[in-house]
Formats: C-alpha cells, sequence, structure tokens
C-alpha cells in the first residue's frame, strides 16, 4: 500500500476510450467536475442486453458480463472502486445514512453517498470476439511447461495464428488514442516506449496504480523473443519508468512492482508497473517475471528466455492448452 505521504490523488484527465460514464443528466457542480475528470460520452450501455454473467466476485466487489450492444458482441466489466481518503470528509458531510439496526454501541445503516463519489468503474469491449468472451468466464487452470522446443512446435504457431488485435497498441504508438492520458513517452524507435495506465487502472488513488509501457519496437512478441540485443530497451523502460513515475506520482522505485506477463494476452512487448502493495490480477509467480530479473538473465545466459522452459498458467478452455494436450504434453 502507498502510505499516507505517498498517497495523493491522480486526478484522470481524460476519459478513457473504454469506460463509458453511463450517467445520463449533469449539474453544474457535474459539469465542472467534467471538467476536472473527463468528459461525458453517450451512454452506449443503455441498450445492453445481458446474455450471462461470466464470472463475479463479491469481494472484489467485480462483475464480467457478456452481453449485446447493437445485436453484436459485448462483454463489460463493472467494478467498484476504492475509498479515497481526501473524499472521507465530503462522504460523511454530504450523504444520508438509513438505519439498519442498534444495539447498544453498535449500529449498521446503509449510506447513501452523492454520485460521484459512489462511481463504477466500467470498462466496455465492444464488438467483442470469442476469445474476449472466453477470457472472462470464471476456469479452472493449469499449469504449463513449455520447452524451448514446445515454443517452436505449440506456442509459436498458436500465438501466430490466434492472438488478439493489437489494434489498441498501435492506436497507442500512432498518437491514435489515450493521447492525453500518457504519462512519459520516448520517440527513439530502437529503445524508445510509452508509457500510460493500463486500462484497469482508474487514476483516483495511487494504492492500485497500474501503468504500461508499451515498446516502439514492434516485433517482439513476448519475454521468448528477448536478446542482450535488447537490453538498452529493457533497461531504458526500467529507468525512465521509474523516474517518471517518482515525478508524476512521486512513488520512489522502491514501492513498484515492474515485470512482464509470460504468457501475456497480447504479443507486442509490454512492461506492467503496479504498486508493490497491489495484488493485481497476473502478478503471482507462475505469470510474472520482474523486469530485474530479465535484465539480469539475459546479462548471465544471452539466450536465457529461448531455452530455458517457462511454466505458465492457461486456462480449461484456452487453445492453447488444447495444442498442449495434443501434442502429448499435459
Ligand atoms: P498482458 O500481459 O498482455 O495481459 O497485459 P493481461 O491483460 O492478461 O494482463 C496487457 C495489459 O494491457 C493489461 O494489463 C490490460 O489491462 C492492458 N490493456 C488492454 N487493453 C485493451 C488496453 C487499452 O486499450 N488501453 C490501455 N491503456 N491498456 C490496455
Amino acid at each position: 500500500m502507498a502510505n499516507n505521504a505517498t498517497k495523493r490523488e491522480a486526478v484522470c484527465t481524460d476519459s478513457d476510450e473504454f469506460s463509458h460514464d453511463v450517467k445520463r443528466t449533469k449539474s453544474d457542480q457535474d459539469k465542472e467536475r467534467e471538467d476536472e475528470e473527463g468528459s461525458y460520452s453517450e451512454n452506449i450501455l443503455a441498450g445492453f442486453k445481458t446474455s450471462k454473467v461470466l464470472s463475479d466476485s463479491a469481494r472484489e466487489k467485480l462483475m464480467f458480463i457478456h452481453g449485446k450492444i447493437d445485436d453484436q458482441d459485448a462483454v463489460v466489466v463493472l467494478e467498484k472502486t476504492p475509498f479515497r481518503e481526501e473524499a472521507l470528509a465530503e462522504l460523511f458531510s454530504s450523504s444520508s445514512l438509513r438505519l439498519e439496526m442498534k444495539n447498544d454501541i453498535y449500529s449498521s445503516y446503509r449510506l447513501q453517498a452523492p454520485p460521484h463519489l459512489n462511481e463504477i468503474k466500467t470498462t466496455v469491449m465492444h464488438p467483442a470476439t470469442e476469445k474476449h468472451v472466453k477470457r472472462y468466464q470464471k476456469q479452472e487452470s493449469f499449469l504449463v511447461e513449455e520447452t524451448e522446443e514446445d515454443y517452436q512446435s505449440i506456442s509459436l504457431p498458436y500465438v501466430e495464428k490466434h492472438s488478439l488485435s493489437l489494434q489498441w497498441v498501435y492506436n497507442i504508438l500512432e498518437k491514435k488514442a489515450e493521447t492525453e492520458r500518457v504519462v512519459y513517452e520516448d520517440p527513439d524507435p530502437e529503445v524508445g516506449f510509452v508509457l500510460l495506465p493500463d486500462l484497469k487502472w482508474d487514476q483516483k488513488q495511487l494504492d492500485n496504480l497500474y501503468l504500461i509501457a508499451i515498446t516502439r519496437q514492434r516485433h517482439i512478441k513476448s519475454l521468448r523473443d528477448l536478446t542482450p540485443e535488447h537490453l538498452p530497451l529493457l533497461q531504458n523502460i526500467l529507468q525512465k519508468g521509474k523516474d517518471a513515475i517518482l515525478q508524476r506520482y512521486k512513488l520512489p522505485a522502491a514501492k513498484l512492482r515492474v515485470y512482464l506477463h509470460y504468457q501475456p494476452s497480447y504479443y507486442h512487448l509490454h512492461v506492467h508497473f503496479t504498486t508493490l502493495g497491489y495484488e493485481a490480477a497476473g502478478c503471482s509467480v507462475e505469470r510474472a517475471h520482474l523486469l530485474a530479473d530479465v535484465i539480469q538473465n539475459l546479462q548471465s545466459a544471452p539466450r536465457y528466455y529461448r531455452t530455458r522452459t517457462l511454466y505458465f498458467p492457461l486456462r480449461a478452455d484456452d487453445g492453447l492448452l488444447e495444442q498442449f494436450r495434443q501434442a502429448g504434453r499435459m
């Protein structure tokens, strides 16, 4: 967790193209807030027809829903956002309380907060592919052991055919989307990258800070492609990414977890930056590789990621898992 000194409101400066605010009316106060926090957009969810709840978590206050918008498949992610210390005074003074029960010194209430203090982070994928829908369905996972040969004969051919579109990545690199959200960019074609808030972060508090650094080089698919020739790129991302986060959010490197996923969902090299105390999905040992370790491994063994057996979890319905099964590797 970020400590109180470092906990600052990280104001969202633009609307996320995937987050569609579902409120329709605005008061003057709302308009002022809109200037500060991003613009209202058309409510594309007004006609959303729910087909199925793909998964949910009462603990994480999170729900993934499959449905249709204009007869096209869509996936909507609803997530209640964390409390913000800065907003507490207003929350207490401006809310109404409904008593549920009172007994001795104990009482419980339903607190009805002003709408702007009770927002739901909403991510919309539309039109969604079958892969998007599958991705959010609750599934059992299996740990896969991928040797160098498995990568060449099973994973690589599969990934080359079946990966999710990288259009959103190219939109960021070509300044066609999320331009105002960029925190730092290095334009160098070899070692350059764009650092910006991850789709999953609402930028309201630092406790769950989540940024991604997307490389300008377009042909590095994943960890498996990395060789010492990429060391300047990786070192640049690590150093400048940390510096930019210190400058913008006042979070020192010692409070950050900087890592790559293997397997990733999107096969264009990118690095995840989260706060150390935030247990983001995918930060566990079977999927996350610390960037600092990756750099050292490449320094000591140039073909480390080409030759090592790598382990990662795959969900039961993942096509890649089926390929491992068919090859007798599961
Ligand atoms: P990953 O390791 O390929 O897979 O990370 P994961 O999604 O299973 O973690 C891709 C990262 O990019 C994730 O953290 C996503 O939340 C993030 N991401 C995905 N999309 C489609 C976008 C987007 O359009 N904008 C931004 N800013 N981040 C995205």
